[in-house]
Order: C-alpha cells, then structure tokens, then sequence
C-alpha cells in the first residue's frame, strides 16, 4: 500500500499564520513523518495556489503583475514551511507551465466526454478595473433589509443569499465604481448528473471524521447544481478551446489537479518519469487531503466529482479537515492583520514550542483558542517541566554523579518496557485514526513516567547505598529518552536532534523500538543542554502587544516628537497616470510644501483647494512615483482613505496641533 498526503495549497497572495498551521499543515506533517517512520511508502504533496481573483486583487492594492505576487510569496512560505520543520517530498506551483498542461488536458478530457457544456450569461464588468466581477467582489444596498454594504453574493445582516443583479446601486468592491451589465459565457461541470456517483461512493466512507461527512453529505442531499468553470480573466489556467481565447479556468478546477501535477514534477525531478503513476492510477494507493473545513465542499465532492468523470485517477480515502484556530477569543482576520505570521513567529522562539502548543490544542473536532498565556502555560509547565526536565535532570546525573560514564550493565526494567510499549501502540492507534492531538497527550505521558520512576527509584540515594540498582535505574531512564527520542520525532523533530546529539544516539526508526538493537545500542553522553527555556511574562506581554496592531505604549515626549499643524491648501492636482494620488501645494504658516497624498479616489482636487487640514511637517521626504513629498496629510481609512482631517474653526496655517 502507498500513501499519498496532500496539504491544501495555500494562496501565494501572503504569508502563513498560525490558522494554517492548525488547519492541515502541522497535523500532515506529523502524520507523514509518523508513516515515514514506520517505513512506509508516502510522501507529502504541496504547492502554492497562484491562480484566482485573490491574487489578482493582490496584484492591484500591490501596483505590480500577479506574477511578482506569486514569486514573492511562493518563496517566502516556502522558506517559513521549510524553518518550521514542514517537509514536502515536492513543493510545487500552479502557475508552472506542467501544471497549466495537465490541468487543459484534464479539462479537455471531461468535456470531450460531455461533462462540460456551455452556457450564456450576463455579469458584472468594472470597466475601471477592467475585470468581470465575482459575487463577492460586488456590494450594494440589500433589496430586503437595506443594508448598505451586502455582498453580492449574500447580505450578512439578514442572512439571505443574493444574486448580483438583485442588489441596488451595486459598485465595485475593488474601485468603488459602478459595473456595467455584460454578456459573456461559461463552461459549466454537470455536477448534477454525478451526484449519484458521489454518493454512492460517500456511501463508503463510515470512517471519515464527523465533521466531514455530516457535513458533505448535507450538501449533497440539498442537491448539487452544475457549476461555472470558467472566468473571463487575464490570469489563470488558459481555456484549450479556440472558441474561448480570453478564458481562463476556475481558479478551484485548476488547484486540486495541482495536487497531481505536484506529483508528476517530482517524479520528474527524482529521474522517474513515471513514478507518480505509480500513485495517482493505482488502486492501492491511499489519497489523504489534509485541509481546513472551509475547503470541504471542493475536497469532498467537487473534487471527487471531477475524477469520477475524468476515470483515469484514484479518489479521496479519507479528508480529516480540521474547525478553526481563533486568537485571543476573536476569529482570525487577515484583513484586519489579527493574526500570527509564522516569519514573525519565528523570529521569536523556537518552531518546536509552538508545533507542540499547536499539536495539544488542534482544533481537530470544534474550534479552539490560541491564546499567548495558554502558550507560555504549555511551554513552561509541559514542554520544560516535564519533559525537558526529565532528560535533563537524567543527563546532569550522568555527567555529576557518574562522572559522564554511561552504565556498562543493562538490566532491564519489565516496568519501563511495558510503559512504553503501551504507549507506543495507543499512539499508533491514534495517529492512524488521525487524532493527532490525542496522539500527543498520551506521548507526554512517556517524560511524564519518567519523572515518577526517577523519583521512585532515587538514583542520588542508591548512589552510594547500591550502585547496581543505581546503574539499572540509569540504563532504564536511557531506555526511556531513546524512546522519548524517537517516537516524539513526528511532533518534535528539532528536539529529538538536540536530544540526539547530546548522547550520540544512532536514528532509529519507530518499529525499532524496544527491539533488540535499539535496547542494546549504548550512547555516549556528548553534551547536556536545557532543551526548553522559561518563557518570561514580558516576552508574552510583547506578543500581546504586537498583535493589538503592533501600537506599542508611547510617553507623552514620544508624541511631541511629531510636528503637527495646521495646514492651507493653496494648490492641488492630479498625478498623472495614477487615479490615487494628488499633489497638493500647502501653507505650513512660515513656509510652503509641497506633498503626495493617496486621497484621489475620494477628492476632487478642486474641492480641496483652500481647505485647512492637518500635517505631519517633520516627516523625512519621501518620492512618490517621483515625486518629493514633504511631509503627510492625516486621513481616516485603512487601506484607502476616505475622509481628511480638518479644523472645526477657521484658525491661521501654522497653528501647532496638540
Ligand atoms: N488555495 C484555498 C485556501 O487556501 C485554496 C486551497 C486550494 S487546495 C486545492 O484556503
Ligand atoms: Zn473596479
């Protein structure tokens, strides 16, 4: 049997957080190092997704290609998976020329067999945007409650689910301006004529997670209805139609056949063309999606769909997506920057601190809280009081009160081997059954023993009383940390090197455990080191602090650093070329500047001219698309503004604002 693991492939329109983490890639890589140990064939498939409207969204509020998106971020998560201990046999990308290959080839296939047809459409074009406009990217005022802001898609004040065309006065989510009605047409998949087939094969799958399957088959009984494939935009897989030349494929038709093109590169990049079949077309192959709950739809039956009607690929064996990781008690936001990046993360502690704060809290049957306090709880009492604490205090005996020399004698202790034994195969039980987190919390109870037994057996007391039972309770403790080292390794694999290192262990592998060899193999004690450091309060409050929008405390002499004034506007104009930016002539009382602001899209220069507004005049000069900007006007809105900072009264320009 062979085992092919897959990650959802993340977008490379940003970093990775903690929520992705928690979602599939930490549990697929525990599970995947756990299998590898056990000398099984599997490997780990990923890659970013660098199709799809959220890229190009990135690409505008960025002013630069999609292309320059997706390389930078495809490097960036690269290097954060790879700094995290996240192994991939193969990280691969969508945007690859193999990829946008297999994928038409897939297309072409299914339509060939009439799986995809066409059909004609009206939909939302910004003209200022040049782009046909997904549901969500549309709001306008709900014709029911009248909310203001309803997407297009649905009004998240009453709930109801919307058609584009039923909004009033809808604009662009984008630019705020008013799209226009445009015909166009879409390949759509027959969704609805699989969807026996999907059950059928739903049918057996008993063993999935509740969640998942509760949840699909839900779907399913609504009734599945046939899907546009297509999207008229200038990125993406291209249609291999003549008839459909400015066509691109449906950013979810493409990403999950990049789960088989990521196979195909990296048989090609092994020098065995062929090898990925050896995978994708063979029936005893098992095929797991690890992902989060907002990808089940595509996972479970999307997805399945498209390779019942392709017929030349495996199916899903199982899909264990996991709820969601919330921070601090509020859900996580991009958007709104509440989030954790891993690249900040890890500029911080140690990547085994939080794969184990992450492993014994995964949110693997309902949404759980990552809190910093609770991190700091789990590292301090858990990771350095118990199990740091257990190699260390066996290894500082060794060195002091044995002078460094490992026992020669090796009687064994039918206690200690039972132990492990134990918990070695109720781990496995887990871990299979995918309760990685479970898997954890019974691995503790290893170090966790390993305290007791210490304090049974009192090697301080036996030291000088009965050196022999001294010396077996040694060997024992030893016997236990080369377990500890070896069965940990899926979820703490920086730590088991260290652990590794300080005694010169030879690398076994999971089934050696307790055999012969590996009870016999004598290890040489190199260095001791604490394998956790305390994490101090401060280091929590900084955490804390960054994550309110990195707004740190500042002292009254902080802010008078900042020269504010009241400023006049004498002059202002467009900058050409650019729909956001004005240059604005200001009276700053004993001088005039001259300064760039991003206001454009909400004033009109001529309405600015002669209104008071506020000015940060001690700012360093910046040029703005070649510009000299001296200084910056206060405005109100995140990422564009939407309304200046003014006085109440007429005072003189130059007035110190306080
Ligand atoms: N990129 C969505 C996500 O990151 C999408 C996953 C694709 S998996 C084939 O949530
Ligand atoms: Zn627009």
């Amino acid at each position: 049997m062979k085992i092919l693991v897959t990650s959802a492939l993340p977008y490379a329109n940003g970093d990775i957080h903690l929520g992705h983490l928690a979602g599939c890639y930490l549990p697929a890589d525990i599970y995947v190092r756990y299998q590898k140990s056990r000398k099984r064939d599997c490997i780990h498939i990923c890659g970013t997704d660098e199709h799809g409207v959220p890229i190009i969204i990135a690409a505008l509020e960025k002013k630069c290609s999609p292309k320059e998106v997706i390389d930078y971020y495809y490097e960036r998560i690269k290097k954060a998976f790879e700094d995290f201990g996240i192994i991939f046999d193969n990280f691969s990308r969508t945007s690859l020329p193999l990829h946008h290959k297999i994928s038409q080839d897939f297309f072409l296939k299914i339509y060939q067999d009439g799986y995809i047809y066409k059909k004609e459409m009206s939909q939302f074009y910004c003209e200022s945007c040049q782009l046909f406009l997904a549901d969500r990217y549309i709001y306008g005022i709900c014709p029911f409650c009248h909310n203001q802001k309803a997407r297009g898609d649905q009004c998240e004040l009453c709930g109801r689910w919307l058609e584009p065309f039923q909004l009033i006065s809808p604009k662009c989510k984008i630019c705020n301006s008013s799209p226009i009605e445009k015909k166009t047409f879409h390949y759509f998949f027959a969704l609805s004529r699989l969807q026996e087939k999907l059950r059928e094969w739903l049918s057996t799958k008993d063993f999935w997670k509740d969640n998942v399957k509760k949840f699909s088959l839900g779907l399913l009984n609504q009734g599945l209805e046939d899907r546009a494939i297509s999207r008229d935009l200038p990125w993406g897989v291209r249609i291999p139609l003549e008839e459909a030349k400015d066509k691109v494929l449906y950013v979810w038709f493409d990403a999950p056949i990049g789960y088989i093109s990521s196979t195909v590169e990296w048989a090609e990049k092994n020098n065995k063309g062929d090898l990925w079949k050896e995978y994708w077309l063979n029936s005893d192959t098992r095929l797991i999606h690890f992902i989060g709950k907002d990808n089940i739809i595509f996972h479970a039956l999307i997805w399945p769909a498209m390779l019942i009607a392709h017929g030349d690929y495996i199916l899903p064996y199982n899909i264990p997506a996991n709820e969601f990781l919330n921070l601090e008690g509020r859900k996580l936001s991009t958007s709104e920057n509440w989030a954790v990046w891993l690249i900040d993360y890890l500029k911080e502690f140690p990547p085994d601190m939080l794969r184990y704060t992450l492993a014994v809290n995964l949110p693997e049957t309902n949404d759980i809280d990552f809190t910093w306090k609770d991190f700091q709880t789990k590292v301090n009492n858990e990771l350095a009081d118990i199990l740091g604490n257990f190699v260390n205090r066996v290894l500082l005996f060794i060195k002091r009160s044995l002078k460094g020399k490992i026992p020669e004698d090796l009687e064994l202790d039918n206690k200690v081997l039972e132990t492990i034994k134990e918990i070695k195969t109720k781990v496995e039980n887990l871990i299979e059954n995918f309760e990685i987190k479970n898997g954890i919390k019974e691995l503790m109870k290893l170090p966790s023993f390993g305290n007791q037994y210490f304090d049974h057996e009192a090697p301080w007391q036996t030291l000088k009383s009965n050196f022999k039972k001294c010396e077996k309770t040694i060997t024992n403790c030893l016997i236990l940390i080369k377990s500890i080292e070896v069965l940990f390794r899926p979820y703490l694999p920086f730590t088991c090197e260290k652990i590794r290192n300080f005694l010169n262990l030879k690398k076994f592998e999971w089934d050696d455990v307790l055999e012969k060899e590996f009870l016999l193999s004598k290890p040489i004690l190199k260095e001791v080191e604490i394998l956790f450091n305390k994490i101090p309060e401060e280091k929590i409050e900084l955490q804390l602090k960054k994550l309110k929008g990195g707004k740190m405390e500042i002292t009254i002499e902080d802010f008078k650093k900042l020269d504010l004034r009241v400023g006049r506007v004498l002059n202002c104009e467009r900058v050409k070329g650019s729909d956001k930016l004005l240059v604005l002539e200001i009276d700053i009382g004993k001088e005039l500047r001259q300064i760039v602001a991003g206001i454009g899209n909400t004033y009109e220069p001529k309405d600015l001219i002669g209104k008071n507004v506020i000015v940060i005049c001690n700012l360093q000069p910046a040029k703005i698309k070649g510009i000299e900007s001296n200084g910056m006007l206060l405005a109100v809105g995140e990422e564009r503004a939407i309304a200046i900072l003014t006085t109440d009264k007429d005072v003189p320009p130059g007035s110190i604002v306080r």
